[in-house]
């Protein structure tokens, strides 16, 4: 074989080969995103939010027969039952949710960052969503179709994280840096983790009081220089997602907020709260 063939064939390989990625990006205001895929498996999603401020994104897979109009809607609902001022109670709005969708989990990017997950992808309907951290009226989705095809290598993981209700299987210690988590949800009800890095002269007890009093106690126990530490998105019952995450050293609180849907506490009032350090 002719020599420049021959680099020809491995240069095609070698894009193919790279390609087992998607890439989402978030820029003036837009959401550019691939509408359809023929990647299947846990599929790396790489997240590029160019906008001024921290951005969610969040992955669901709309049900047998749902419509991305009545997701959407939905979607809307839970957000604005969760925003700060609103009266109303989260369940039913997240009940109606989860009759249109599951929700795969995703990522919290900071302004000018990329980041890295993987959604399991299986033919069907997908919907990327991506808002603002700090709250507000800025909201983007996209749709993405999945076909049959070629399936991908599973990622490995350095910390393997269940979720169940209602606790995290956090161990007493990780590593910090970077590091790639596989997030599992076992529960029975949705899931998800706001990870507080605490000051330096804070202890768990601290963030507790500082949460009951809504930070007005005094300065708020959280180390105000990586606000923006990991976030665990939402994940449904029986998902397991990949998520690459880099942690400075410290000590975490990882809490859960979600109501509880049989009772009126949250999942944080019934346990889950873990304490770690990454080191
Ligand atoms: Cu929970």
């Amino acid at each position: 074989m002719k020599k420049w063939l021959q680099l020809l064939l491995v240069s095609l390989f070698l894009i193919n080969f790279a390609s087992a990625q998607l890439s989402i990006n978030l820029e003036n205001g837009e959401l550019l995103a691939p509408e359809d895929t023929n990647l299947n498996g846990f599929v790396a999603l790489d997240f590029s939010n160019q906008e001024e401020e921290a951005f969610e994104f969040v992955f669901s897979r709309l049900k047998e027969g749902s419509k991305v109009e009545a997701f959407v809607t939905a979607s809307r609902e839970v957000a604005a039952s969760f925003a700060e001022d609103s009266t109303s109670d989260p369940r039913p709005a997240m009940s109606a949710y989860l009759e249109i969708a599951d929700v795969y989990g995703g990522l919290l990017v900071a302004s000018g960052e990329t980041g890295t997950a993987y959604i399991k992808l299986e033919p069907g309907i997908y919907v990327f969503e991506a808002y603002p951290n700090e709250g507000g009226d800025a909201y983007f989705y996209s749709v993405l179709t999945v076909n049959k095809g070629e399936t991908v290598v599973e990622p490995e993981a350095d910390l393997n994280l269940t979720m169940v209700d209602h606790h995290f299987s956090f161990p007493v210690s990780i590593k910090a840096g970077q590091q790639r988590w596989q997030i599992s949800n076992m529960g029975e009800q949705v899931h998800f983790a706001i990870l507080f890095k605490l000051a330096k002269w804070a202890t768990a007890d601290d963030l507790m009081a500082g949460l009951e009093a809504n930070f007005e106690n005094g300065p708020p126990p959280i180390d105000m220089e990586t606000p923006y530490t990991n976030f665990i998105e939402a994940v449904g019952p029986g998902q397991t997602y990949y998520a690459d995450v880099n942690l400075p050293a410290g000590n975490y609180v990882a809490i859960c907020f979600m109501p509880d849907m049989e009772s009126e506490k949250m999942h944080l009032e019934l346990g889950m709260m873990s304490m770690f350090a990454a080191e």
